[in-house]
C-alpha cells in the first residue's frame, strides 16, 4: 500500500534529517503487527503480560469505575486480544477498532464478533495521530476510550499531550478514558524488554526499512542494519534506532542518502512517565478523578480518568 502524499513527504523529510528518523508507524504492515505479536509473548517482555493480568484480576473493579458503557473505543486496537478480557465486565453494545493496520484490525474484529454474540463491532482504518473520526452511528454518550500497551510513550511529552486532548474530545461528556502507562524502572529490566536474546525485536526494528522500501520505492537492505535499544535516563525513555553496519548509500524514486558506518536511524521511543506526572498530564487534558491500578512490582498501571 503506497502511502498518502502528505505521509509521503514526512517519511521523505525524517529520512534527510541528521540524525535520520522513521516514525515508529512503519513497524506496522501485516509482518511487523505479526512480530510485534510475537514480542508480546517472549519472556523479557513483560508490559502485554502485566497489563493483562491486571485487567483480569481488576475487571470488575475497572466495570464499576466505568459506569455503564455503550461504545468501547479503542485506539490502536491491534489484534484487539486486550479488550477480551474487558468484554464480559463492561458489556459494551458495541466496539469500534481503530487501527493503522487496517486489515489487520478488520480481521481481529470479526473475530471479537464471533466469540462475543450481541456485541456490535466496527474497524477503523486511522492513525490516531489525527483526530479520528467514528462511524455515525456510534452514539456520542457512553463512550470509554481505551488506549492500552502504554502506547501514548511513543509520542513525546507535547504529542502526548496533543493525542490526551483529542482522547478527551472523542470520549466527549460524561465519558472516559481507559490508558495502560509503563513505569520507570531498573534499566536492566527496561533494557532487555528491548533487546530480547530472540532477537524478535532486532527483526521488528528492521521490518520496518522494508515497509520504507514498499511505500517510497527505496533500496535499504535490513541486514546492513544494527538494532540498538538504551535506556536514555535524562528523557526517561527507551529508545530505538537501526545502525548502518558500513558505509551506505540508499537510493529512492526521486533522491536518496548517504549513511556513514556507525551513523543511527533513530526508530522509536517509549516513554516511561512515573505515575505522578502522568496523572498531571491527564488533568492538564482536561480530565478529572482517577482510579488507578498497577501491579504488585509497580510495573505498569492501568488508569481511568473521566473525561
Ligand atoms: C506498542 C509502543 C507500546 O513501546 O513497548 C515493543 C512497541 N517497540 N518493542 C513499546 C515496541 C519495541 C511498544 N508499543
Amino acid at each position: 500500500m503506497p502511502a498518502p502524499a502528505s505521509a509521503h513527504e514526512d517519511l521523505l523529510r525524517d529520512l534527510c534529517r541528521t540524525p535520520a528518523r522513521i516514525s515508529p508507524k512503519y513497524f506496522y504492515d501485516q509482518r511487523g503487527c505479526e512480530l510485534f505479536e510475537a514480542i508480546t509473548g517472549l519472556p523479557e517482555y513483560y508490559p502485554t503480560r502485566t497489563e493483562m493480568g491486571l485487567l483480569e484480576q481488576w475487571g470488575a473493579d475497572i466495570a464499576r469505575s466505568v459506569g455503564p458503557c455503550r461504545s468501547l473505543i479503542e485506539l490502536g486496537a491491534g489484534n484487539c486480544e486486550k479488550v477480551r478480557w474487558l468484554l464480559p465486565a463492561l458489556q459494551p453494545q458495541c466496539f469500534v477498532g481503530v487501527d493503522i493496520a487496517g486489515d489487520f484490525v478488520l480481521e481481529a474484529v470479526q473475530r471479537l464478533a464471533q466469540d462475543f454474540p450481541g456485541l456490535q463491532v466496527r474497524a477503523v482504518a486511522a492513525d490516531i495521530c489525527a483526530p479520528v473520526t467514528l462511524p455515525e452511528d456510534i452514539a456520542s454518550q457512553g463512550r470509554l476510550v481505551f488506549y492500552p500497551g502504554s502506547s501514548i510513550g511513543n509520542f513525546d511529552p507535547g504529542h502526548a499531550m496533543v493525542l490526551l486532548r483529542q482522547m478527551h474530545a472523542l470520549a466527549g461528556e460524561g465519558g472516559g478514558l481507559l490508558i495502560g502507562i509503563d513505569l520507570p524502572k531498573d534499566r536492566r529490566v527496561l533494557e532487555a524488554a528491548y533487546d530480547d536474546a530472540a532477537g524478535v525485536t532486532a527483526a521488528f526494528n528492521r521490518n520496518a526499512l522494508r515497509h520504507v522500501n514498499r511505500c517510497i520505492g527505496s533500496d535499504f537492505d535490513p541486514a546492513q542494519w544494527a538494532h540498538v535499544a538504551f535506556f536514555n535516563p535524562a528523557q526517561s525513555r527507551i529508545e530505538m534506532h537501526l545502525q548502518a553496519c558500513e558505509p551506505l548509500r540508499v537510493q529512492w524514486s526521486g533522491g536518496g542518502r548517504q549513511f556513514a558506518q556507525g551513523e543511527r536511524i533513530h526508530t522509536e521511543n517509549s516513554y516511561k512517565y512515573p505515575l505522578p506526572l502522568f496523572m498531571q498530564m491527564l488533568s492538564q487534558a482536561g480530565f478529572t478523578a482517577c482510579t488507578t491500578w498497577t501491579d504488585e512490582r509497580d510495573w505498569f498501571a492501568v488508569i481511568h480518568a473521566r473525561a
